[in-house]
């Protein structure tokens, strides 16, 4: 053993030690038949076909093959004791984050509000002409509305608006070009793009649009375009070109669900619009919920009522599709499941705005199969009340809610208490078990706030601005700080445990069912896949406590292979299936072995 002569004591000792779980392993069908590691008592592991006829050790290979998967890797319990941690990340992000998402490829983070208040923190540069509001009173703005905000070093880089892009909507197209759509007053009609690069600037076309999407919903089809869902009394949707080319569209679908959901204070702008499994959209407005075609346009099901309040703008709750497990049997229906929290009684916008009675917020959550063909909503309870909160889905699989208030609803000044500590949900574990809550921060983020999952696992958190423009002595002024917070799985203890997928030997480009290898490097000796999960994220377009197009695959695993080079492993898995599953576009990638995830990479699917 000449390899092992020559290695240092430690490492001698630990490569004995892998040496005799290998013999181990390998004997135990014959020597021990009754006798299964604890990994294998996993059902979802088929065989351990043992080690390559190689004599160097490095190249000792385990290959776990996995009949079934998906499940793993967010399983233990990673806390410990630790409950996360808030760090400042910048005192001034030049424009309060009413509106954000996570660009592809460039990692910075675009933050929007609007032109409304011709204000914000970053003046035009004395060279740089004010753009015109009124050509007979000659009003002028002068200030920067939006910001590509540098994840890394907090830098901002000012873009210049020019429609009002005030309580809008956006989503990615499959180039990773933001559109934009609908807005306030001259934006409302007005679809933009922003191309994911460093020198790109705001292209707009103010008259594109049907009808005026101002608080609407924007949703990804299966091939990568959009629908626009409804804005402040428009009961109706149109569908929106994916790649920029047209920028003249006319029909607008008529839409009565929303007409009949909307009370004397709405509570149904903002519905929630999930893309469901079967390439269906469930639409989800004030207290109930239809999944509508968009091929035929035609409902295809009405879902039972979720009682308890309402959920939609102005009483905003937090929603997420949770997360979506992958098998990698292609005939297998796949389960879609949506949770709402929190949100506030029908009558609490009123009760602030008229009465200055601020009702306590919603405290309970619904949860439902959307694709059973009887679903029922299962209720939990949260924590604690929330109006306004923020969903993450984390890489993990676990749902981060934070943000919000705990009394009042949307609208300015019409919230008190801000809600000032997360809770994470874990939606694998038993009911009464899966809420947690976590270190809280200092900064109230209610109304016009955002919050965005970074690659490095952390959460980027912006915005509120309860004010009728940019006020700074009053009870909750508007908001500039940045903060970054670090869920428990950023735990310190668990630095080391964190796995690395090795960037240069990834294909980026994925393919629909297709099968791809993620290596990593980890400190683990063996790669066990009962503990590991593959992730893919699609990056969200998050205001008003509502995050479009929020979407975390769980990809089914086709083999384990341990050690393929010495602290190094791969891992295949099955790309999803179809664009129904997961919209064509940018998604970043994770691997999580244990609770920890790594670092996310950026992949697109095809
Ligand atoms: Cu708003």
């Amino acid at each position: 053993m000449p390899f092992l002569a020559m290695a240092p004591k430690k490492t001698r000792n630990s490569l004995l030690i892998i040496l005799l779980s290998l013999l181990f392993v390998t004997c135990r069908a014959t020597i021990f038949p009754f006798f299964r590691p604890p990994w294998l008592l996993n059902p979802m592991i088929d065989s351990n076909e043992g080690m390559h006829d190689d004599n160097s050790l490095s190249s000792q290979i385990f290959h776990q093959e996995v009949l079934d998967s998906g499940a793993g890797g967010g399983d233990v319990d990673i806390a410990a004791g630790f409950k996360g941690e808030w760090k400042l990340d910048s005192d001034n992000s030049g424009v309060s984050a009413m509106h954000s998402i996570l660009l592809p490829k460039i990692n910075k983070v675009l933050m929007y509000d609007a032109t409304i208040w011709r204000i914000s923190k970053l003046p035009y540069p004395a060279d740089h002409p004010c753009r015109i509001i009124n050509k007979k009173t000659g009003e002028k703005d002068c200030y920067f509305h939006s910001v590509l905000y540098d994840i890394k070093t907090a830098e901002i880089r000012p873009l210049e608006l020019n429609t009002d892009t005030w309580c809008s909507s956006g989503g990615l197209t499959v180039d990773g070009t933001l559109v934009s759509t609908g807005g306030f007053e001259g934006g409302a009609r007005t679809l933009r793009y922003l191309r994911d690069c460093n020198t790109c600037d705001w292209e707009e076309y103010p008259t594109a649009l049907a009808s005026l999407r101002w608080y609407s919903t924007q949703a990804t089809l299966p091939d990568g375009s959009f629908i626009v869902v409804g804005g402040r009394r428009e009961f109706n949707y149109e569908y929106i070109p994916g790649h920029g080319q047209q920028h003249q569209n006319t029909k607008a679908y008529n839409f009565p669900f929303l007409r009949e959901t909307t009370q004397m204070d709405e509570n149904n702008l903002y519905p929630f619009v999930y893309l469901s499994t079967d390439g269906n959209l469930f639409i989800f407005a004030n207290n109930r919920a239809v999944l509508l075609n968009p091929k035929s346009n035609q409902i295809v099901l009405r879902y039972p009522v979720l009682p308890g309040g309402s959920r939609n703008y102005p009483a905003n709750a937090a929603s997420v599709l949770l997360p979506i497990k992958l098998h990698r049997n292609k005939n297998r229906k796949i389960p879609a499941e949506v949770i709402i929290c929190g949100g506030a009684k029908p009558e609490a916008y009123g009760e602030a705005e008229r009465k200055h009675n601020f009702m306590p917020a919603l405290k309970d959550c619904g949860r439902m199969r959307i694709t059973d063909p009887k679903p029922v909503w299962k209720i939990e309870q949260m924590p604690s009340a929330r109006v306004m909160g923020d969903m993450v889905i984390l890489p993990t699989g676990d749902v981060l809610l934070l943000n919000g208030a705990k009394k009042g609803s949307s609208g300015w000044g019409l919230a008190k208490e801000p809600n000032l500590t997360p809770a994470l949900y874990r939606p694998k574990l038993k009911k009464g078990q899966r809420f947690s809550e976590l270190a809280s921060t200092n900064i109230p983020r209610m109304y016009h706030s955002s919050s965005t999952l970074l690659p490095d696992g952390k959460i980027l958190v912006a915005g509120s601005n309860t004010n009728n423009g940019y006020q700074y002595n009053v009870e909750f002024p508007t908001e500039l700080r940045v903060e970054k917070f670090s869920p428990p799985y950023l735990n310190p203890s668990l630095a080391d445990k964190r796995p690395e997928i090795v960037v240069d030997e990834l294909k980026t480009e994925l393919k629909y069912e297709k099968k791809f290898a993620v290596k990593i490097k980890s400190s683990a000796m063996r790669l066990e896949t009962g503990e590991v999960q593959v992730t893919m994220y699609a990056p969200p377009f998050t205001t008003h406590g509502i995050s479009m197009n929020q979407r975390l695959l769980v990809l089914g695993l086709i083999e384990v292979i341990s050690n393929v080079n010495f602290g190094y492993h791969s891992i295949i898995a099955e790309a999803p299936p179809s664009g129904k599953v997961a919209p064509p576009g940018y998604y970043l990638l994770f691997v999580v072995q244990q609770g920890v995830p790594s670092e996310g990479v950026w992949v697109r699917i095809t």
